[in-house]
């Protein structure tokens, strides 16, 4: 075997917000990409337009930067649990991780998840301490609760003379003394070539190159991205396309990448240990493998973890459908979705009981909510149903995803969200007092059990408590769970609420809709403050039955409504209920449009 001493491969892994893509900005600005008085957008690599809304990376996306002469690749990985499948496979490419951990929250549930893969793949971890700048930051605490998880996910002996970086990462600055100052970021420059072993490869083997990740793009079409493990990849070369599924065919590369900066840059050739990206072939997916047609030698297919929870989509078949839509029917939908399924691997689509729906299986809620969202403002008209877990057996008995919930919150609302999570069968595992007035809770939960309570956990918390959940794997089904406590306010009939309608149910509950907005016979316009369903009539104008009255409208004074993101609505809905999605609004309704 040799080595590329010119090469690190590295991905930043870490839990949501715990700060890679702004670690990532401050690399790629002291390594010199830009130029003095370039405008670039924070957090420069959270390029989709949902990342941007949300403040959240979706997408692991890859970068170079050349330091002292070595080319640094580095992945910036998704911290949200729902997008781990895209961590999971990009570990396939580096050769080592910065673990990013806050200075104040510590680990939490996904910085075990990713750090469990990145041991379980040997690969060897710098710890980095970051936002040391915060005045409530707990280093030291940090650092032992970080040993502890290396412990816990059984760390090698190598593993866990795991060199240590201080950050504060807004700033650019790192430190191997968190007391010390700095003014740059070479003591982590220098950590990474000296901690990150050099890519090797075998200087007599074929080529070798996987395919961990697709991108599009609408020059060259389908782009896949992934690691030459060994041997060259050169453009107009004829190469052995091997399936993960055992087929195989001869293909040609009509293009060859390699990242600089935060382009791809076409090469003639490219070299083994290097990351690399090659166009030309539309049937190509991840986990395959680019090999020689004279001695083809396909790599182990990357797994990827199951979905654990679905969704119906299916035809917007509301009375308002259409109006502001462009893609309405069930085939749209259909190869929208199977577009999907080439770029997203940890997704999977089915026919659903009903001929014009799709079940839609993912990781989580959130990562149908950016589909979903990402569907609408493409110009999608469709209707999606209640999230619901997918329950496995094993060994004779119905199983369901658990999830570890951790929570933070002031000791103040200890009592109510205790009682919430176990009204939902979740059980506290763990208790830490911080002494900041603030404590730290885990709960063995169901997935099921979480369906619908973060929302709850705001209101109730005012806002001020953070919720983390992380599948842990799949036990006995838990038992019955009560759904939504409360019944909805339903239209009994089509027009347009009117606020002398929506004044006098204000009393009933919670209104949904604003006075003007159409309705429909089955549209759910409110909250009912008790447990059943009412049909209501919210069109109804007041009877003009002298001059005086008339107009006096504009007196009667309305609580603004209940408005839900995407998110919200997928978790409100009953199982008899649907959210009707479309370009413009989000409205919630009956599956039927009559009171039965
Ligand atoms: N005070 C302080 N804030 C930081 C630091 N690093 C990042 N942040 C802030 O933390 C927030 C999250 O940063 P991101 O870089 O988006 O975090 P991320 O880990 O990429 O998040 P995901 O990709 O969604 O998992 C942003 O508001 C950053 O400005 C730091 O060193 N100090
Ligand atoms: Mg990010």
């Amino acid at each position: 075997m040799e080595k590329r001493q010119d090469i690190r491969n590295l991905a930043i892994i870490a839990h949501v917000d715990h700060g890679k893509t702004t670690l990532v900005d401050a690399m790629l600005w002291q390594s010199g990409v830009f130029r003095d008085n370039e405008q670039v957008a924070e957090r420069v690599m959270d390029s989709l337009d949902l990342e941007r809304e949300k403040g959240i990376t979706i997408m692991a996306k890859n970068t170079a930067i050349v330091y002292k002469g070595v080319k640094i690749n580095i992945v910036d990985t998704p911290g949200h649990a729902d997008f781990g499948g895209e961590v999971e496979r990009t570990l396939n490419m580096v050769e080592g991780v910065l673990l990013l951990v806050d200075a104040t929250e510590g680990p939490l549930p996904q910085t075990r998840f990713v750090l469990g893969k990145a041991l379980a793949l040997g690969l060897p971890p710098i710890l980095v301490i970051n936002k040391i700048d915060r005045p409530d930051r707990r280093i030291s605490e940090v650092l032992d609760e970080t040993y502890d998880l290396f412990i816990d996910l059984d760390a090698t002996e190598g593993q866990l003379n795991f060199p240590i970086i201080y950050t504060n990462a807004k700033a650019g600055v790192a430190l191997t003394d968190p007391e010390a100052r700095g003014r740059d970021l070479v003591p982590l420059f220098d950590t990474i070539l000296s901690a990150i072993p050099a890519p090797s490869y075998d200087p007599e083997a074929p080529l070798q190159f996987l395919v961990t990740t697709l991108n599009h793009s609408d020059y060259v079409g389908r782009v896949a991205v992934g690691k030459i493990v060994n041997g060259t990849l050169r453009q107009g070369r004829e190469v052995m396309l091997l399936k993960a599924d055992g087929t195989s065919r001869k293909a040609s590369l009509s293009a060859v990448y390699t990242y600089e900066g935060l382009n791809r840059v076409d090469r003639q050739t490219a070299e083994a240990g290097d990351i690399a990206a090659v166009a030309g072939l539309d049937d190509i997916f991840i986990g395959d493998t680019l090999g020689d047609p004279a001695d083809p030698r396909p790599l182990p297919a990357i797994s990827v973890e199951e979905p654990t929870i679905s969704m119906v989509f299916s035809v917007n078949s509301s009375p308002l459908a259409g109006k502001d839509g462009r893609y309405l029917t069930s085939r749209h939908i259909k190869e929208r979705l199977d577009k999907e399924l080439l770029y997203n691997v940890s997704l999977r689509v089915e026919q659903a009981e009903n001929r014009e729906s799709y079940r839609v299986s993912a990781r989580g809620e959130l990562q149908l909510a950016v589909l979903v969202e990402t569907m609408r403002r493409e110009g999608f008209e469709l209707s999606i149903s209640r999230p619901r877990v997918i329950t496995r057996e094993i060994d004779g008995q119905l199983c369901e995803p658990m999830e570890i919930a951790t929570i933070d919150i002031p000791e103040s609302f200890i009592g109510i969200v205790t009682e919430m999570l176990s009204t939902r069968r979740g059980r506290m595992t763990k208790m830490v007092n911080n002494g900041f007035g603030r404590v730290r809770l885990e709960f063995e939960i169901s997935s099921r059990g979480l369906i619908g309570f973060r929302s709850q956990f705001l209101t109730e918390t005012r806002g001020t408590g953070v919720l983390n959940a992380l599948l842990s794997g799949y036990q006995p089904y838990t038992g019955e769970i009560a759904g939504r406590p409360n019944g909805v306010l339903v239209s009994d009939r089509e027009g347009r609420s009117v606020t002398f309608a929506i004044y006098h149910l204000q009393p009933r509950g919670t209104i949904f809709v604003n006075p003007g907005e159409p309705v429909y016979a089955g549209m759910i316009v409110g909250e009912n403050s008790r447990s059943e369903d009412i049909w209501v009539n919210i069109t109804k104008e007041k009877k003009l039955t002298n001059i005086r009255a008339a107009g006096s409208d504009e007196a009667l004074r309305l609580i603004p409504p209940r408005q839900f993101s995407l998110e919200q609505a997928m978790e409100y809905i009953a199982d008899d209920e649907l959210v009707e999605v479309t370009p413009s609004s989000l409205r919630l309704r009956k599956m039927q449009n009559r009171q039965r």
